[in-house]
C-alpha cells in the first residue's frame, strides 16, 4: 500500500512535472505537506498569476505543468488565465483543493459546490474523483489529456482529506508509468493530394501559425517555403501566440491584418493559401468582405480538430504539424516558380519627441541578445515590435492568443524559469501590467532575471483606436494618468530605471539584460498606436 499523496507525486515525477505553481490555502496544505525536495513550488500571490506563470512555463518547456489553486475563489480568480491557456494550446493541469469529503454535502465553508462545472467551458476535462483512491488516476487522466492535441488546460478538484488515503501500490504503478503519445501523422493519400495541389498552383502562399513552433516544425516550415518558393505571412497577431517563421527571412511578407476583408485583400493574387498551424483565422475586429480573394483556394494543416471544423472556408488536414510538413517535404520537388522578391526589412523610424514606441523597439532591437525571448503584452506597440525586431529563432516569442490581459507579466516569469539560459524581455503596456502585477513579487522571490520594458503612454491607446474603428465617441475610462509602474515594481523589490530618450532606453536595457535579477525599464512614450 502507498498513499494518494505519494502516488500522486510519483506520477508528477514520472511525467516530468516537478515544477509546480500555486497559491495555497487550508484546503491545499495536506497536498503540500512534506513537500519533496526534488520538486520546486513557485508561489504566485494571486491565482491569475499562478496560471499565467504555469502557462508560460508549459509552453516554453514543452511540459505539462501543474497550477494548484485554492478551491472555488482561487479557480474564480484564475478563469481569465485559464481562458488564455486554452487559446494558447498550453498543457496546464489545473488542480484545486476542495472541502473534506465528509463536509461537502453539508457545504461547509469553502466547499466548491459545483467544482466540475465551474471551469468547464474553458478546460478539456473537468473532474472530481468519486473515491479518494482514484486521485492518482484522475491526475494522470488530466495530465495526459492536457498534453494531447490540441493541448490545453484540464481540471481536477481534490478533496483535502484524500491525500492520506491508501491506494494499491501495483495499481498506482500502472497508472504512473503510462506514456501517451498524441502526435498523429496525416493520411499519406491526403498529403499526396496536398503536395500535388501545392506543386500545381501558379502563385501559392503560406500563412505560418503558432503550432509550427509548438510542434518543433520551424526548420520544416522554412524548408517548405524555400523549396516551393512560397512567400510567407504570419497569422494575424491576435492569434499568433508564437511565431511560425523567421521574420528576417527574405520570403517573409509581414503579419496578416486580423479582419475578414483586409485578409482577403492582402492575399489577393494567390491561387492557393496554405495555412500551417493556425486557426482560419483569429479574426478581430469585424470588417466584412470576401473570405478569400477571387479564385483562391485554402488548405489548413492543424493538430486541432476544432480549428479544422470551425473554419468558414477551405479544406483542412488534421494531424501533427511537424509530421505533416515532413511528409509534404518528402513528396515535393524543388519548384520552378521564381523565388519571392526579398522583403524590405524594418522601416526607418525618424526620431520623435516624446519617443514613439517604434523608436523604443529599434533601441530594444540594438541590444536584444541573439538567443533572446520576447513575451509581449503592449497592445498599441505589438506590430511595431514585430516589425522592428524581426524575431527569427524558434521559441523566441510568446503572446496571449486569447487576448485576455494578464498573460504577459505572469507568463514571462514562467518562460524564464523554463529557459534559464535565454534572456527574456517582457514588453508591457502600463495598463496591461496591472492585470498580473503581483508577478513582480514572484520574479524577485525566485530570482527570475526577466527584463521588463514598460511602455508608459498614460492611456489605453488601443481602445482609442478601436473607438475610431467602431465609430464610438465619448467613451469614458480610456485614460491612465499618473500610473507609475516603476514605483509599484520597486515596491515588490524589482530594480527600476526610467528612460526618456533613445540612447537612455538602449543603455538601460543593456544594463537590465546583464543583470542576474529582474529589472524594469519604464519609458514615457507618445500616445497612440505604433504600426511600423
Ligand atoms: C482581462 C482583460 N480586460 C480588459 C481587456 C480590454 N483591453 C484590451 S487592450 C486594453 C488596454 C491595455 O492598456 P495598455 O497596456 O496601457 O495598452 P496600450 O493600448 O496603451 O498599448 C484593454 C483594457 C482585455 N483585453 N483583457
Amino acid at each position: 500500500m502507498t498513499t494518494v499523496r505519494e502516488a500522486s507525486f510519483d506520477l508528477f515525477r514520472e511525467q516530468g512535472m516537478t515544477t509546480m505553481f500555486g497559491n495555497p490555502g487550508s484546503t491545499e496544505l495536506p497536498m503540500l505537506a512534506d513537500f519533496p525536495s526534488d520538486f520546486r513550488y513557485v508561489l504566485g500571490l494571486q491565482e491569475a498569476v499562478v496560471v499565467g506563470m504555469a502557462d508560460g512555463f508549459a509552453q516554453a518547456s514543452g511540459r505539462t505543468t501543474v497550477a494548484n489553486l485554492h478551491t472555488a475563489p482561487g479557480v474564480g480568480n484564475a478563469m481569465g488565465a485559464i481562458f488564455n491557456a486554452q487559446a494558447n494550446h498550453s498543457p496546464v493541469l489545473v488542480t484545486a483543493g476542495q472541502q473534506a469529503r465528509a463536509q461537502i454535502t453539508l457545504q461547509a465553508n469553502l466547499t466548491n459546490r459545483d467544482a466540475i462545472r465551474m471551469p468547464h467551458p474553458l478546460v478539456k476535462w473537468s473532474f472530481e474523483p468519486a473515491r479518494a483512491e482514484d486521485v492518482p488516476l484522475a491526475l494522470a487522466h488530466g495530465a495526459h489529456l492536457a498534453s494531447l492535441p490540441p493541448k490545453g488546460p484540464a481540471f481536477v478538484s481534490l478533496p483535502m482529506d484524500d491525500w492520506y488515503a491508501e491506494v494499491d501500490e501495483s495499481d498506482a504503478r500502472e497508472a504512473i508509468a503510462r506514456r501517451v503519445d498524441g502526435r498523429a501523422a496525416a493520411d499519406p493519400a491526403a498529403v499526396r493530394v496536398l503536395a500535388d495541389r501545392l506543386d500545381a498552383a501558379a502563385n501559392p502562399v503560406m500563412v505560418a501559425g503558432p503550432d509550427i513552433d509548438a510542434s518543433g516544425a520551424w526548420d520544416d516550415a522554412v524548408a517548405l517555403a524555400e523549396r516551393q518558393r512560397l512567400p510567407v505571412w504570419a497569422t494575424p497577431a491576435t492569434g499568433g501566440g508564437r511565431l511560425g517563421f523567421p521574420e528576417s527571412h527574405p520570403s517573409f511578407r509581414g503579419v496578416l491584418p486580423p479582419a475578414i476583408g483586409p485578409i482577403g485583400q492582402t492575399l489577393e493574387g494567390h491561387d492557393l493559401i496554405l495555412v500551417v498551424g493556425s486557426s482560419v483565422f483569429p479574426y478581430y475586429p469585424y470588417i466584412p468582405g470576401p473570405l478569400l480573394p477571387q479564385g483562391a483556394k485554402l488548405v489548413a494543416i492543424t493538430s486541432d480538430p476544432d480549428e479544422a471544423a470551425r473554419a468558414p472556408m477551405g479544406d483542412a488536414l488534421v494531424a501533427d504539424v511537424k509530421l505533416t510538413l515532413e511528409a509534404l517535404l518528402a513528396d515535393l520537388p524543388e519548384s520552378g516558380r521564381p523565388v519571392p522578391e526579398p522583403n524590405q526589412g524594418p522601416q526607418e523610424i525618424p526620431p520623435t519627441e516624446p519617443l514613439d514606441s517604434s523608436t523604443v523597439h529599434t533601441a530594444l532591437g540594438e541590444v536584444f541578445p541573439d538567443d533572446g525571448i520576447v513575451v509581449l503584452e503592449s497592445p498599441a506597440s505589438t506590430l511595431a515590435l514585430r516589425n522592428q525586431l524581426r524575431l527569427s529563432r524558434p521559441g523566441s516569442y510568446y503572446f496571449s492568443a486569447g487576448g485576455g490581459l494578464g498573460f504577459g507579466l505572469a507568463a514571462s516569469v514562467g518562460v524564464q524559469l523554463a529557459q534559464p539560459d535565454r534572456p527574456v524581455v517582457c514588453v508591457l503596456g502600463e495598463g496591461s501590467a496591472q492585470y498580473a502585477i503581483t508577478a513582480f513579487w514572484s520574479a524577485v522571490a525566485y530570482k527570475v532575471p526577466v527584463t521588463f520594458l514598460v511602455m508608459r503612454n498614460e492611456e489605453y491607446a488601443i481602445l482609442k483606436w478601436f473607438a475610431d474603428v467602431e465609430q464610438v465617441s465619448g467613451a469614458p475610462g480610456l485614460d491612465l494618468p499618473a500610473l507609475d509602474v516603476a514605483a509599484v515594481a520597486e515596491g515588490y523589490g524589482v530594480k527600476a530605471q526610467r528612460a526618456g530618450d533613445r540612447d537612455g532606453v538602449r543603455d538601460a536595457l543593456e544594463r537590465a539584460f546583464a543583470s542576474s535579477q529582474p529589472e524594469l525599464v519604464e519609458v514615457s512614450v507618445a500616445p497612440g498606436m505604433s504600426l511600423f
